[in-house]
């Protein structure tokens, strides 16, 4: 398949739809002509900031509007970040990747903090990324200088649906921090979450919004939705493992040459149905027993499992030596943070967080 081939709605609709069968082995031969199949790439999230975001994504946990069983924490010190990375090196992670629930990124103390963090693990022979919100070009340029690799910033759903999730930020604010970060000479990492209620339509409609970037994502990560008590998509059903495995082949020929990474949701699928998204192209998973505030399968079972399938975790990837290539010829300006807030009313999410607020004042 051309990595640059100019894709249709249709065409990529057609190939979700093929025989199942058929669909997984186009997606194993893609994959073979630009990826070792018996090698995954293994990283593992550090929730640096947890809980007690101002934004009201309808999946998410740590939204401070929803009632949700997380435990909340303010931005972890650099020592604690560095030992958890220490110890995931060694059961086989390649790449630390830092979360925060946070809107966008802030300069000031806490955002230093996290440039200790990216130099600290840098110089650990270890690739790293970040996923802080939105972020302005100056902000991921010193990211970038600081020796961080990937920047993670999920476009979600398709344009059309994302509305009918998130009422916070529009879909062009996440593009907007995509295009900073590819300014900045960041690598790329952004997908979605699928089982969120979301059409077929609507998952292709995602493939064409990475497709539309200036250029495609060197990372994809493809999530099944974790359906959380009290956010507002907690009584979505499980997506089942055909979708899950349509979605990473589909990804998989349409973005030849990405990394496509099976990410959260594994707790919910079979070891079976994981393999059969390796088949179908996924080459990348998070390692642990926990991805950012819900449980994961954890390092024993994976081990197993790629012991049976005769996977191994790939190396850190040789060309990093820990420096990235930096564009000189930026001028230093001071971005403004006003991003557009559509003012779009999503029913689910204003009835959880009633909820939400009802449950706190019944506990206090
Ligand atoms: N606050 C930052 C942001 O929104 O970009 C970074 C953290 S946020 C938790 C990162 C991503 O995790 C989201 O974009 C979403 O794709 C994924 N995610 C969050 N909650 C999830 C859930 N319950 N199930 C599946 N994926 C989820
Ligand atoms: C991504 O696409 N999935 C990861 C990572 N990027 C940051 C996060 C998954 C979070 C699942 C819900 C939780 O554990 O809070
Ligand atoms: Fe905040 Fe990110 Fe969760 Fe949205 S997904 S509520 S921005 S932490």
């Amino acid at each position: 398949m051309d990595s640059d081939k100019t894709w249709t709605k249709e065409e990529i609709l057609n190939i979700y739809n093929k025989p199942l069968m058929e669909l997984i082995y186009d997606a194993a031969e893609v994959h073979r002509l630009h990826h070792d199949p018996l090698k995954i790439q293994v990283s593992k999230l550090i929730s640096i900031k947890t809980g007690g975001c101002p934004e009201d994504c309808g999946y998410c946990p740590q939204a401070a509007r929803y009632h949700t069983n997380i435990e909340k924490n303010n931005l972890m010190p650099v020592e604690e970040v560095l030992a958890k990375a220490e110890a995931a090196k060694a059961t086989g992670s390649s790449r630390v990747c830092m979360g925060a629930a946070w809107r966008n990124v802030q300069d000031g103390e806490d955002f230093d903090q996290v440039i200790e963090m990216v130099k600290g693990l840098s110089s650990m022979n270890m690739e790293v990324c970040c996923t802080l919100g939105m972020v302005t070009e100056n902000q991921a340029t010193r990211l970038a200088e600081a020796g961080l690799h990937y920047y993670n910033h999920n476009i979600d759903t398709s344009e059309e649906y994302y509305k009918e999730v998130i009422s916070t930020r529009g879909f062009n604010d996440r593009i907007k921090t995509l295009e900073n970060v590819r300014k900045s000479s960041l690598k790329v990492c952004s997908g979605g979450i699928i089982g969120m209620g979301e059409t077929v339509d609507d998952r292709i409609g995602m493939l064409m919004g990475l497709l539309k970037l200036s250029e495609a994502p060197e990372s994809i990560p493809i999530n099944a939705l974790v359906p959380v008590e009290g956010t507002p998509l907690e009584e979505q059903e499980i997506v089942p493992i055909w979708d899950v495995v349509r979605m990473i082949a589909t990804t998989r020929i349409v973005f030849p040459k990405s990394t496509v990474r099976l990410s959260a949701g594994r707790m919910q699928m079979s070891k079976e149905g994981q393999a059969l998204c390796f088949m179908a192209g996924a080459s990348s998973i998070f390692a642990g027993d926990k991805l950012l505030t819900t449980p994961n399968p954890g390092d024993n079972e994976d081990m197993e499992l790629f012991s049976i399938l005769g996977l191994t975790p790939t190396e850190k990837i040789k060309d990093y030596t820990g420096k990235v290539k930096i564009r000189k010829d930026q001028p230093v300006v001071v971005e403004d943070g006003n991003w557009s807030r559509p003012n779009h009313i999503i029913e689910r999410n204003v009835k959880a967080t009633e909820k939400g607020k009802t449950k706190r004042k019944a506990l206090k």
